[in-house]
């Protein structure tokens, strides 16, 4: 039968005069007198039968990005059956298709590959969602960023291969990172994201991205954690990571499906190893510890303790009124309650402090000299605040060279400089008094 097909040249010494070749979802033996490099993207016309084709031509258009040659493969997704039906998820469809295509595309081609995965517990179920589906180097990110030094890693790595790529996890999508995100792409290398934390509209065209906040910046999109759109791409693909959503949502504090004790105990174990960082955890020894080991359970007890240690600090640590508007504002002196390089930090420690209020009108700020860390209760939200947006607006005013920072509707932070942090607590306390 005479067909036209793409597809790319996965070998090249199968046997004499042929090339073993895919579209995605067959492989054939192609039989031509071309010259053909491993990887290479081609357009074959010819005579097919069964597995085998013999060319009458044969167009080498070389090693384009990802993101080009994945609409033009046959490459086959299960069908759409999100778990949560929402708008916001079924406008993400587009995108969690695209970035399942380019994941399936990595799966058959093999490319050389970096996942680097947020340093948390969401960060961490992602990448065992993912890990699933690719192979390549995993990195945990210990930051919301991706910096210049982390380009000038990634790219002597990666530059010398065709289809290379760096994939991204609950992180690393946000205004901050685009600069350094713009040398891997002027680097040739592909760029594929799944996160859910607030980002720039210029981020799409980095790369292959999954982002709700792309679809919807006035959606609490924040709640659709990386660790569940993951599972659904995952999902398209075939592979049934269900077991890893709780732990994400447990981890980011989100109620979008159900959370089991498991699932929260585990999330607090990823949490507690990640946060000390520095030596580099791989993400084997994460996969190894939700095997209930006597580590994991040494591990919890301690994670467990420190959380209570802190409860009882915060508790004497926090200042509360209740303003005019009915919302709860509540300050806390976080470096009385922090240890030094311990679990829990900053953040969490703030999110503790929400949680042992469990109000849904309050509005928690932890703070220091350097730094300023906002929760919100889910009223206070519905009310119109936007931790994010506060964060935004003080930063506008300050100056980047006096602050910066960024995060979630609900959850943000900045660190700043040269101001007294009881001026910046009056301006965000009138900020959430003015409220309606
Ligand atoms: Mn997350």
């Amino acid at each position: 039968m005479e067909m036209e097909i793409y597809a790319v040249v996965k070998s090249k010494d199968s046997y004499a005069g042929n090339y073993l070749v895919t579209d995605g979802s067959k492989d054939y033996y192609l039989k031509t007198p071309e010259e053909l490099g491993k990887y290479d993207f081609i357009e074959i016309s010819g005579e097919f039968s069964d597995n085998h084709i013999i060319a009458s031509s044969v167009k080498n258009l070389g090693n384009p990005k990802i993101k080009d040659v994945i609409g033009k493969l046959n490459l086959k997704l299960n069908d759409w059956n999100p778990s949560i039906k929402s708008k916001i998820i079924e406008d993400c469809r587009a995108s969690m298709e695209n970035v399942a295509k380019a994941l399936k595309f990595m799966s058959i081609v093999n490319p050389k590959s970096t996942i680097r995965f947020h340093n948390d517990a969401d960060g961490i179920s992602s990448a065992l969602s993912i890990s699933q589906i690719i192979g390549g180097l995993k990195i945990q990110h210990n930051s919301a960023i991706y910096f210049n030094k982390d380009a000038f890693n990634d790219i002597p790595a990666l530059k010398y291969d065709p289809y290379s790529a760096v994939v991204l996890l609950d992180c690393c999508t946000n205004e901050e990172s685009i600069e350094a995100l713009d040398l891997l792409k002027s680097a040739d290398i592909n760029i594929i994201a799944i996160d859910h934390h607030p980002c720039n509209p210029k981020i799409r065209e980095m790369g292959i991205m999954l982002n709700p906040w792309l679809e919807d910046p006035e959606e609490d999109a924040s709640k659709y954690t990386s660790g569940y759109l993951c599972f659904e791409v995952a999902k398209l693909l075939g592979h049934d990571t269900s077991k890893f959503v709780g732990i994400s949502l447990a981890g980011d504090k989100s109620k979008i499906m159900e959370i089991t004790p498991k699932d929260k105990e585990r999330a607090l174990v990823f949490d507690f190893v990640a946060s000390y960082s520095s030596y580099g955890n791989r993400l084997d020894f994460y996969k190894d510890l939700v095997n209930d080991s006597a580590l994991y359970s040494s591990i919890l007890l301690k994670a467990n303790e420190h959380i209570e240690n802190v409860s009882d600090a915060i508790s004497k640590s926090t200042k509360k009124e209740v303003l005019g508007n009915g919302l709860v504002f509540i300050t806390l002196d976080i470096d009385k309650v922090a240890k030094k390089s311990e679990f829990p930090g900053r953040g969490k420690i703030t999110s503790r402090a929400l949680e042992m209020e469990n109000n849904e009108n309050a509005v928690v700020i932890g703070y220091n000299e350097k730094s300023m860390i906002l929760r919100l209760g889910h009223a206070a939200f519905e009310k119109g605040l936007k931790a994010n947006e506060i964060v935004k607006s003080l930063m506008a005013e300050y100056g980047p060279e006096n602050a910066s920072g960024g995060g979630h509707a609900k959850a943000a932070a900045f660190v700043f400089s040269g101001l007294p942090s009881e001026y910046i607590l009056s301006q965000i306390k009138k900020i959430v008094s003015e409220v309606k």
